[in-house]
């Protein structure tokens, strides 16, 4: 059975799931450039020739997959389907979803959702260029975890932008978060050992570190990232647990080589891809995960606090590529 059989079979159900109905209205901008193209390139051809590979490359890069990834699939495909003599336009198309599906999930498994320890805060860093929706995005991990119980700090590490501080106090206050703050241009590397410091001896389970999202030399950004990674790393043995990227799903490729830039000066553990709803190029999040080998984590499906949710590849790529019945 295929993938696309196999997810409507799990998901096509009359009580959608909440997780699953996210996913859906999330990426319907994607689908409708993705899925809907496809379905209409299929009706298009009685059977598949050089000229519907051709066509079937154009969409896949036009919803943002990444050209290496594009080719590799391309490739695969044809592959196969001369192997398999497979000349039906909709099964080539469920064998592009099921290498879809490969091509993320061959990088290896993970787990997207934080690990925490016993006595020990789990740290994570939240990095990014400026109006991606870092802050956004840490006010929706802490309500996250404050909904599972956990005892959330948030700290705010950008010194450097006027308000920005403000900003993340305001959504501390809105979902009742401790927080702690540093004077306006105080070297970030010293509130974030504010932060650890109180995490650590009050008994925090997370602490999320806003940092600034100015665009630096890549020599500035990796000497102030690392010192604040090791000042936390001082405070609490194996922090930071986490490094954090926020990409802007909107930006497309652009967003790619953000990644890229950053993948370069630190070491990260996830990237979080915001604004999914508002992009018609949903498959940036398979660009990301094969240029960098970085997973994506959790995804921005809307503005509100709930609109954080797990990366999920099943979910994912039935959001993107199944079509409503
Ligand atoms: N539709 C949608 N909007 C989002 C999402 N995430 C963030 N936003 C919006 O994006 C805008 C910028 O978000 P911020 O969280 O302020 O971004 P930032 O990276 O902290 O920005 P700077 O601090 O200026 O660098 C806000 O209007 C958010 O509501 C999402 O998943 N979907
Ligand atoms: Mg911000």
């Amino acid at each position: 059975m295929g993938l696309i059989s196999f997810l409507k079979e799990k998901f096509h159900k009359k009580e959608k799931d909440k997780e699953v109905v996210k996913y859906t209205e999330g990426l319907e901008k994607s689908r409708k450039n993705f899925s809907n193209r496809l379905h209409n390139l299929s009706r298009r051809y009685q059977s598949v020739n050089q000229e519907y590979f051709e066509e079937l490359e154009q969409i896949l890069i036009e919803s943002d997959i990444g050209i290496n990834l594009v080719l590799r699939i391309i490739d695969e495909v044809l592959e196969i389907s001369k192997k398999e003599n497979i000349k039906d336009p909709e099964k080539i198309n469920e064998v592009l979803v099921d290498r879809m599906f490969i091509g993320y999930a061959e990088k290896g498994d993970v787990v997207n959702e934080l690990s925490f320890k016993e006595g020990t805060p789990t740290v994570v860093l939240v990095v990014g260029v400026n109006g991606v929706g870092k802050t956004t995005t840490i006010a929706k991990l802490a309500y996250r975890y404050k909904q599972k119980g956990k005892r959330v700090l948030l700290v705010a590490g950008d010194t450097f932008r006027a308000g920005a501080t403000e900003q993340l106090k305001v959504w501390a206050d809105r979902l009742n978060i401790d927080i702690v703050v540093g004077k306006n241009e105080q070297d970030p590397a010293s509130v974030a050992y504010d932060g650890v410091y109180k995490g650590a001896r009050e008994g925090y389970d997370l602490l999320i570190v806003d940092t600034a999202g100015r665009l630096q030399t890549k020599a500035n950004l990796m000497a102030e990232l690392s010192k604040i990674k090791r000042v936390i790393g001082k405070e609490i043995e194996g922090a930071p647990q986490e490094t954090f990227l926020i990409i802007d799903a909107t930006t497309g490729q652009n967003g790619v080589v953000q990644a890229k830039a950053f993948s370069e000066v630190t070491n990260l553990t996830g990237v979080i891809v915001t604004k999914m709803d508002g992009t018609s190029k949903g498959g940036i999040i398979l660009a990301i995960r094969d240029e960098l080998g970085v997973p994506v984590r959790f995804i921005g499906l809307g503005e509100k606090m709930e609109d954080l949710t797990e990366f999920d590849l099943d979910k994912y790529l039935y959001g993107l590529c199944v079509e409503e019945e």
